[in-house]
C-alpha cells in the first residue's frame, strides 16, 4: 500500500463543461491517479494519487498535452 497524495492545481484555459471533461479524462488516464475532480468556476483540479506511481509533474504534462495550462 502506497501513500496517497491530495493536490490542488490551478488550470488556465478551461471555458466550458467540455473542457472540464477533457481535463478530467486526461488526468484520470494517468497511472496511479485514484480520483480527480475538476471545477470550472475555481479553475482547479483536485487530484488524489498514489505517490509511488505518479507525481504532479506527470499530471501537469497530460493537462498541457490536452491543450490547457496548469500553473
Ligand atoms: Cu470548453
Amino acid at each position: 500500500m502506497s501513500f496517497l497524495a491530495h493536490e490542488t492545481l490551478k488550470i488556465e484555459g478551461m471555458e466550458c463543461d467540455h473542457c472540464v471533461l477533457r481535463v478530467g479524462r486526461a488526468i484520470a488516464s494517468v497511472q496511479g491517479v485514484i480520483e480527480v475532480d475538476v471545477n470550472l468556476e475555481t479553475k482547479e483540479a483536485v487530484v488524489e494519487f498514489e505517490e509511488a506511481k505518479t507525481d504532479l509533474k506527470k499530471i501537469k504534462a497530460v493537462v498541457r498535452d490536452a491543450g490547457y495550462e496548469p500553473l
